[in-house]
């Protein structure tokens, strides 16, 4: 088959990816992305784009058979999870020995199903993280130009704390206060008039409709509204969805040659493609970015990439947890799936957590207080190659996960005894399960900024290829990470337009 050529091409459209793809056609050059998810803009015979977390279907899940919600259960029956026909939905969830992984599928990456919860890291512990990168630029420019870009707003105050669709938010912030423990608001990129006006019953409900993790039809602002949609705008940038980049070598004249299957709504091989390009920026995610390369240098197509490239992952520290409130402490039945607020105990260097209240949103009373802690787990792993499978494997341990969950028990056994509470047992599948220790949604890492890449995200041993997405965090930033991402990948693209076009 004919090789198709682009000046630049961009494997993925999530955070790095969109990033990437504007900043190129801004600046003129023509640029392909390669996503293997679909574009999400088709309403369904329902009339809409993604299902919601209440009835999903096929649009839920990535080649999924059965939902494989992050709550397993509720009073230990399994009446989360719902049998799907197979299709390329929106939300997936990778599973390693230890530790499986929640991603995006789809033009937008992770911003069709997360939290939209944007949160710039504490200054002095992403100086700790990044040592090697000038931090006063990166809070003076790049953390604004990407607040921005993205759209980033919080919530009223005053509709806040009347509002019954953040009971639970201020149930969890009472228990917190009671703690001796201080909250803190944390902005959001869904539009919050938005969630005003579907609270007044003047918009269609999404936020308050229980969509989110398998996308929301209405007022959030995904990539696709955002970094995207001025991507394409420049006339410059065209993306192709439903092609998965496999491979990736360098022809003698070095330029970088990718091998891409096609899929069908069936996940069925319709093509397998070649493609080549002058300049390969890799927004794959931590996952598919850090899989693509230790593939590369094990298979000998990029064998000068060093050693460091699939080391350094780390889960952000995440673990979920559940509380059962007092009889008289309703978390309420309408809740928003927005998260707003977060009990920051960073600062305690006995045991830094930063703990998200996360909403329950099942549409009855459950009297539960939800949490999703990133505690400052030191623990790291990496990625190997298994030659006999072909397969990427991740040496992630329970022993590892267990750190988390001693952190985050730390701080809720604080809570429980100051409130006279218990945790819930009944949410994450099995009786003794109170904290959920082998899943996240924060995979950071592989490609470690300074290591795996120079300062920059050039990929050592190569020129013209570059990482721009979580891969480069070093395992753990603390707070949820995609504006660091953002704004990281900012800072590489106004270098290396500058310095390597
Ligand atoms: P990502 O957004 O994952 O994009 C990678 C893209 O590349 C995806 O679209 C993939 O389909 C595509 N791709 C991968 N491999 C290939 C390949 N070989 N060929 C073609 N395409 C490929 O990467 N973070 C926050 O900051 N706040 C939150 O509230 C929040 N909530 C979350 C809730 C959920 C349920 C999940 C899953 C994540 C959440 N996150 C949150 C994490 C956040 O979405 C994540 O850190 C970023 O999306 C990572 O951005 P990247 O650019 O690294």
């Amino acid at each position: 088959a004919a090789v198709e050529t682009a000046p630049a091409i961009v494997v993925g459209s999530g955070y790095g990816g969109a990033v990437a793809a504007l900043r190129l056609g801004q600046a003129g050059i023509t640029t392909l992305v390669l996503e293997m998810g679909r574009l999400w803009n088709t309403p369904g015979t329902d009339g809409k784009i993604f299902c919601s977390t209440a009835a999903p279907d096929k649009r839920s899940m990535w080649f999924k058979t059965r939902t494989e919600a992050p709550l397993a259960s509720f009073l230990w029956l399994d009446v989360v999870n719902k049998d799907i026909t197979a299709y390329p939905g929106a939300l997936d969830r990778v599973h390693y020995d230890n530790m499986s992984v929640y991603v995006g599928r789809g033009v937008g990456g992770g911003s069709l199903v997360n939290g939209g919860m944007a949160v710039t890291p504490l200054q002095s512990y992403f100086a700790e993280q990044f040592p090697t990168v000038d931090a006063t630029a990166m809070y003076g420019t790049y953390f604004p130009r990407a607040r921005t870009m993205l759209g980033v707003n919080t919530v009223d105050p005053t509709w806040f704390e009347s509002t019954e669709w953040y009971q639970f938010t201020r149930t969890s912030r009472k228990a917190a206060t009671n703690t001796g423990l201080k909250t803190t608001f944390v902005p959001n990129v869904y539009d919050f008039g938005y969630m005003q006006q579907e609270a007044a019953g003047t918009a269609t409900k999404s936020a308050l409709a229980q969509e989110v993790i398998y996308g929301n039809n209405y007022g959030k602002k995904s990539l696709d509204k955002t970094y995207l949609a001025s991507a394409l705008g420049t006339g410059k940038v065209t993306i192709h969805t439903m092609e998965k980049v496999k491979a990736v070598t360098r022809a003698s004249d070095g330029s970088y040659v990718l091998t891409v299957d096609r899929i069908d709504d069936t996940g069925t091989v319709v093509e397998t493609k070649q493609y080549s390009c002058t300049y390969l920026f890799l927004g794959g995610g931590s996952l598919g970015t850090t899989e693509l390369l230790v593939r590369a240098r094990e298979t000998g197509t990029l064998p000068a990439l060093n050693s460091s490239v699939g080391a350094g992952w780390g889960p952000n520290g995440n673990t979920m947890v559940g509380r059962a409130n007092h009889i008289w402490d309703t978390t309420g039945a309408n809740q928003s799936t927005m998260p707003v607020m977060g009990i920051d105990d960073w600062a305690n260097t006995d045991n830094p957590v930063f703990a998200e209240i996360a909403p329950l949103p099942i549409g009855f009373e459950t009297w539960v207080s939800l949490y999703l802690a990133i505690t400052k787990n030191p623990q790291r792993a990496s990625f190997t190659y298994d030659s006999a499978s072909g397969t990427v494997k991740l040496g992630w341990t329970a022993a590892q996960s267990a750190v988390s969950v001693a952190m985050a028990k730390k701080l809720f056994d604080r809570i429980n005894s100051a409130n006279a509470t218990l945790y819930r047992y009944d949410l994450f599948g099995s009786t003794s399960k109170v904290f959920a220790d082998d899943f996240c949604y924060h995979p950071l890492g592989g490609c470690v900024l300074g290591s795996a890449t120079d300062n920059y995200g050039r990929v050592k041993g190569y020129s013209k290829l570059y990482v721009t997405d979580g891969s480069l965090v070093p395992g753990n930033i603390g707070v949820n990470p995609f504006v660091t991402i953002t704004a990281l990948a900012e800072r590489t693209l106004e270098r290396v337009l500058a310095e390597d076009f």
